[in-house]
């Protein structure tokens, strides 16, 4: 048996977080899948060498800024470490998989907001990957600046929410191209309602294309 890896994306404060526990406490009430393990992750830090990982990409380092170049390896890092020691043993026990962001993460942010080449991009997420991909990417749509709010609502932010509101546009803007460009497979959900409509609109989609 051979399970199922559904990804959340979207930009900073989008409620992906969020939206994954709600859908883990739904799909673990669900009696369709009461021999299915549901499992909640993320990228990075999904396994012991991805929080250590974590950390460095995330802790503002203001003394020696990092590079382009290296933060786009780290992540790479984390998303093979990942993929070889979690996502495919899992996938292969028939665990369904509810992922914290994925390869078009690495597109947006690095591609789009960083600007490096999007087809060095695309064959360094094929290599960390080897080929794996999700089922089910949701990406949750909102205003940039509705979701830097929330997010700095919740408390200190980290250092790539520290990033300047351009870089956060041209991630949103990538995030567009990449749900224009893979319709099978990323899903735009309106992520700006309340917690509630967000969950009810990503439950719809389950139900009617993915277990039905
Ligand atoms: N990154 C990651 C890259 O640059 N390249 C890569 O390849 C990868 C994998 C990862 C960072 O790394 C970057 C992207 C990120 O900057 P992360 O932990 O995924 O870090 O970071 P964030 O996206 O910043 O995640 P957050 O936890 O900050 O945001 P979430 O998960 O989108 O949002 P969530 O659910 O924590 O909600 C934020 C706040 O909003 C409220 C929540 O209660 C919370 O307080 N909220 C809502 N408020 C109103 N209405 C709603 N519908 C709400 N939903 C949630």
């Amino acid at each position: 048996m051979t399970g199922r890896f559904i990804v959340f994306e979207g930009v900073e404060g989008c409620g992906k977080t969020t939206q994954l526990q709600k859908l883990q406490q739904w799909l673990q009430a669900d009696s369709r899948f009461k021999h299915c393990s549901v499992l909640v992750t993320r990228q990075p830090g999904g396994s012991e060498l991805g929080l250590q990982l974590r950390r460095l990409l995330l802790e503002p380092r203001p003394s020696e800024p990092m590079q382009d170049r290296a933060e786009l390896f780290l992540y790479a890092a984390d998303r093979a470490q990942h993929v070889e020691g979690f996502l495919k043993p899992q996938l292969a026990a028939g665990a369904i998989i509810l992922c914290d962001r994925y390869t078009d993460s690495t597109i947006a942010y690095q591609g789009y907001g960083r600007g490096l080449n999007l087809t060095v991009i695309e064959q360094l997420n094929q290599l960390a990957t080897d080929g794996l991909e999700s089922d089910l990417t949701f990406w949750l749509d909102v205003d940039v600046e509705i979701g830097l709010a929330r997010a700095k609502r919740r408390g200190s932010v980290d250092r790539i929410e520290q990033a300047n509101l351009d870089f956060h546009r041209r991630v949103q803007q990538g995030y567009t191209k990449l749900a224009k460009a893979h319709p099978q497979r990323i899903v735009r959900i309106d992520a700006e309602p309340s917690q509630e409509q967000v969950a009810h609109q990503i439950q719809t989609i389950l139900n009617q294309h993915f277990f039905p």
